[in-house]
């Protein structure tokens, strides 16, 4: 069974013949149809979340339930599913509590690359891989725990279906659970990759009035507008944080998605947000960055600046949600879609990523 392994940090993924063993009590074994190159792939590559190696990346996928182990109950061989890399104990305060993003289970366990009990599925000749926290989508089949699994609707394609494990509900969630971005807004979102692009979506949904989407990348930004942004800003060419402003009257946006992960951006995300409005953290910087806000502000700005996890959402409810409002045509997922590659061309891929080629990359199983 073919997978793309990690072997080193800052090394190409490898095209492996890796072996998997059967599902055990409460997982499940997924037949990979499609898998999306995300960001945060490449961030275990280069360290920026350090997981252990060898490892399969990808945590952005949909497939086909291939067998159930012991004691499965909520889905049987055949069903459609979309994985779910932050699997919820249910047991714990943030669970109990309706946070099932907050995990305290499921953090730790993210940073372990094994299965729910510890121990891993995989090996290659004998020896264990890791997989992306419970998913592990770069592979021909993979077992994830029961929860990581979630029955999805038929009709979507794979390569679509795949996109609302991640960019989806990270993107629109930080809208429409996080910010609870309200009719009339205004909104600016630094960085228009694949997370960024469902947050442009998601605001236009919330009925955002005016949406300012920056990047570097004259040609994504040209692409925002048909996502519903109402204003374009390359970064390169202008300083953000003056453009957002003068575009605002001077006040700055109600609300300022930073969807990158590094302090500076975080920072003009921060500044360009207007007094009592809300920046919203999306990207994950290096373990060690800090943020330098001006503290004498705080008092009198009064902004209130918050993280967001997988769009503080509950995978089981809203991936069935997000394919809902694809289907009535609220919530375009095709777009997304720029590139499909073979598992043979991952490495490709990658490097479409670093080089902002694609909205999003997508590998397909043959
Ligand atoms: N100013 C403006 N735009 C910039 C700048 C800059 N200085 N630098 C880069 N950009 C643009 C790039 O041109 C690109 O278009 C975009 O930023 C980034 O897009 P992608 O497609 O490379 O990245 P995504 O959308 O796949 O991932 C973005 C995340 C923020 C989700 C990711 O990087 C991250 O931090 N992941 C961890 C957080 C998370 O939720 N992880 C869970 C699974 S994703
Ligand atoms: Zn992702």
């Amino acid at each position: 069974m073919k997978a793309a392994v990690l072997h080193q940090y800052g090394q190409e993924l490898k095209i492996e013949n890796v072996d998997l063993e059967e599902p055990r009590k409460g997982e499940v074994r997924v037949k990979m149809k499609a898998a999306g190159v995300c960001h945060s792939d490449q961030h275990v590559i280069d360290l920026t979340l350090p997981l252990p190696v060898p490892i399969i990346l990808g945590h952005e996928g949909a497939g086909v339930v291939d067998a159930v182990g012991e004691g499965v109950t909520s889905v049987k061989v055949g069903d459609h599913v979309a994985l779910n890399w932050v699997p919820s104990c249910t047991k714990c305060y943030y669970c109990r509590t309706g946070r099932p993003d907050m995990c305290d289970e499921a953090a730790k366990i993210s940073a372990m690359g094994t299965m729910l009990d510890g121990t891993t599925r995989f090996s290659l000749n004998g020896r264990k891989v890791y997989q992306f926290p419970l998913t592990g989508t770069f592979s021909e089949y993979t077992v994830v725990p029961e929860s990581s699994a979630i029955p999805i609707r038929e009709d979507v394609p794979f390569e679509y279906a795949a996109l609302v494990g991640c960019c989806v509900i990270t993107g629109v969630g930080a809208v429409t659970n996080t910010a609870k971005v309200e009719p009339g807004s205004t909104v600016a979102v630094i960085g228009s990759g694949g997370v960024g692009f469902n947050v442009i979506q998601g605001a236009s949904l919330a009925g955002a009035k005016q949406i300012i989407a920056i990047d570097i990348l004259d040609d994504k930004l040209e692409k925002t507008k048909t996502f519903g942004a109402t204003h374009t800003v390359n970064a390169k060419e202008k300083d953000p944080v003056r453009e957002v402003q003068k575009l605002t009257d001077g006040l700055g946006v109600d609300y300022a998605f930073e969807v990158i992960g590094r302090p500076e951006t975080m920072e003009q995300a921060y500044m360009m947000t207007r007094k009592t409005g809300q920046t919203i953290v999306v990207g994950v910087a290096k373990p060690n960055d800090k943020l330098s806000i001006n503290a004498f502000s705080l008092p009198f700005q009064s902004k209130t600046i918050t993280g967001s996890w997988l769009g503080q959402g509950n995978p089981a409810v809203d991936y069935p949600k997000l394919l809902d409002l694809n289907a009535t045509g609220k919530l375009q997922l095709e777009p997304l879609v720029s590139k499909v590659y073979s598992l043979d061309q991952i490495n490709v891929a990658f490097e479409d990523l670093k080089s902002g080629k694609n909205i999003r990359g997508v590998i397909r199983f043959e």
